[in-house]
C-alpha cells in the first residue's frame, strides 16, 4: 500500500454522525492518523532557536531590581521555544531550559521535586547549592545535579550577582502528570567535602569492612567541576589527535550509567578551526558555549545558522543534522550538551540516520 495514500477526512463523513460519536467521547482515527504517524520523519514542533546571553542578561538584572527574591522563590527567564508557544515554558518537548539570578546575600529556599533539574554555571562566585545536605560551590562551567526528590536550596556568600542555567526535564513530568514539589526546612549541612569525594576517574570510594559505609547513595557525584572537565578533554584532545569528536559524558562513576534518568549531559571540545557534523538523531539536543566563539549550523525543519557567543543557548530539534564550527583558528572552543538521549535510550526510540 502507498504509504501516503490520501485517507477519509472529517468532512467526508455526515456531520450528524461526527456530533454522535463526539457526544459519546468518540472520534475517528482515519482523518487524524497522518498527523499523529507522519511518514518516514516525525513532526517536531520544536523550532531551532538561538538565546543571546547578550540579550538575557540585562533583562534578568532588571528583573533583579524589580522583583525580590521572596516573590519569586526563584528569579528565573525562562528561555521558551516559540514552536511549543511561550506559555508552555519547554525548549523542547523533555526540555525546560531557564537563567537564574541570585544576588549577594540572598537565599532560596529549601524544596524538592519529581523532575530532575541540573545547573550549568555561567557566571560569578561566592554562590552555593546546598543539595541532600551536600554543599556545591559554584564556578563558572560547574555542573550541579539536583536530582528527583533531593531537598535543593541555594546561597550566596559573594559579592556579584551569580547566574547559571537550569536544565530541567519539566516538560516530560508533567506532561506524565507527575509534577509536584514538596518544601522544606534549610537544610543542615552535612560536614565535609563530599564534593571532592570522586574526583579522580575510576577512583570510587568504599569502605573496608561490610555494613560499615554510608551505603550507596544513588547519585554519588552532585558537583561536576568544570576545572576537572575541561582538563580531561584538553588531555584526550592530545592524546587522541586521530580523534575527531572529543566529548566527555557526565555519569555516575559507580554504576557508569548517565548521571540523570531523563537527560544526557555532555562536554564538547572543538580543535582550533575544527568543523564536526553531528548526525541526525531521534532526541532534540541543546548546545550552551561555555567557552570561545562557534557558529551552529542546524539543517532541518527550517534550516538555521546562529553565531553562538559565550554563555550562548541554542537548541536543536530532534531528526535535525547539527553542523558546529569553532569560528577561532587559535583557541579551542567548549560546548555544554544537553539532550534526551537517556530517554530515548531506556524507551527503545534512539535513533541515528545517515
Ligand atoms: C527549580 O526548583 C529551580 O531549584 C529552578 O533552582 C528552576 C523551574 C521549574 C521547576 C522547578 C531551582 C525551576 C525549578
Amino acid at each position: 500500500m502507498q504509504d501516503d495514500a490520501p485517507l477519509g477526512r472529517l468532512e467526508d463523513l455526515p456531520a450528524d454522525d461526527v456530533q454522535a460519536m463526539r457526544a459519546r467521547n468518540l472520534v475517528p482515527l482515519w482523518p487524524s492518523l497522518r498527523a499523529v504517524l507522519p511518514p518516514q520523519v516525525p513532526t517536531r514542533p520544536t523550532q531551532a532557536v538561538h538565546w543571546a546571553y547578550g540579550d538575557i542578561r540585562p533583562l534578568l538584572m532588571r528583573a533583579g531590581d524589580l522583583t525580590p527574591i521572596e516573590k519569586a522563590e526563584r528569579r528565573v527567564l525562562v528561555l521558551a521555544n516559540p514552536g511549543h508557544t511561550l506559555e508552555k515554558m519547554q525548549a523542547s518537548s523533555a526540555i525546560y531550559l531557564g537563567m537564574q539570578l541570585l544576588l549577594p546575600g540572598e537565599w532560596a529556599p529549601s524544596h524538592r521535586h519529581t523532575p530532575n533539574a541540573v545547573r550549568m554555571v555561567v557566571e560569578g562566585e561566592g554562590a552555593w547549592t546546598l543539595v541532600d545536605g551536600e554543599k556545591c560551590p559554584m564556578s563558572r562551567g560547574d555542573l550541579i545535579l539536583t536530582p528527583t526528590g533531593l531537598w535543593h536550596e541555594h546561597g550566596h556568600d559573594g559579592d556579584a550577582p551569580v547566574v547559571w542555567l537550569d536544565v530541567l526535564d519539566l516538560p516530560l513530568v508533567h506532561y506524565l502528570e507527575a509534577s509536584y514539589h514538596l518544601n522544606g526546612e534549610r537544610q543542615k549541612q552535612r560536614p565535609g567535602r563530599g564534593d571532592r569525594a570522586h574526583t579522580r576517574a575510576g577512583l570510587v570510594p568504599t569502605p573496608v569492612f561490610g555494613g560499615d559505609g554510608p551505603g550507596r547513595r544513588r547519585y554519588p557525584v552532585l558537583r561536576y567541576p568544570w576545572v576537572e572537565a575541561r582538563a580531561a578533554l584538553q588531555s584526550l584532545a592530545e592524546d587522541r589527535p586521530d580523534r575527531e569528536a572529543v566529548q566527555l559524558t557526565y555519569v555516575n562513576p559507580e554504576t557508569g550509567e548517565d548521571a540523570e534518568n531523563i537527560l544526557g549531559f555532555h562536554a564538547l571540545m572543538l580543535r582550533p578551526g575544527q568543523t564536526l557534523r553531528l548526525p541526525p538523531r531521534s532526541p532534540a539536543s541543546v548546545f550552551h558555549l561555555i567557552e570561545g566563539a562557534v557558529e551552529a549550523a542546524i539543517d532541518a525543519p527550517q534550516p538555521r545558522r546562529f553565531a553562538l557567543a559565550e554563555a550562548d543557548t541554542c537548541v536543536a530539534p530532534g531528526f535535525s543534522a547539527v553542523t558546529l564550527r569553532n569560528a577561532r583558528t587559535d583557541a579551542p572552543a567548549f560546548v555544554f550538551i544537553a539532550d534526551e538521549s537517556p530517554l530515548h535510550r531506556k524507551l527503545g526510540l534512539l535513533e541515528q540516520r545517515d
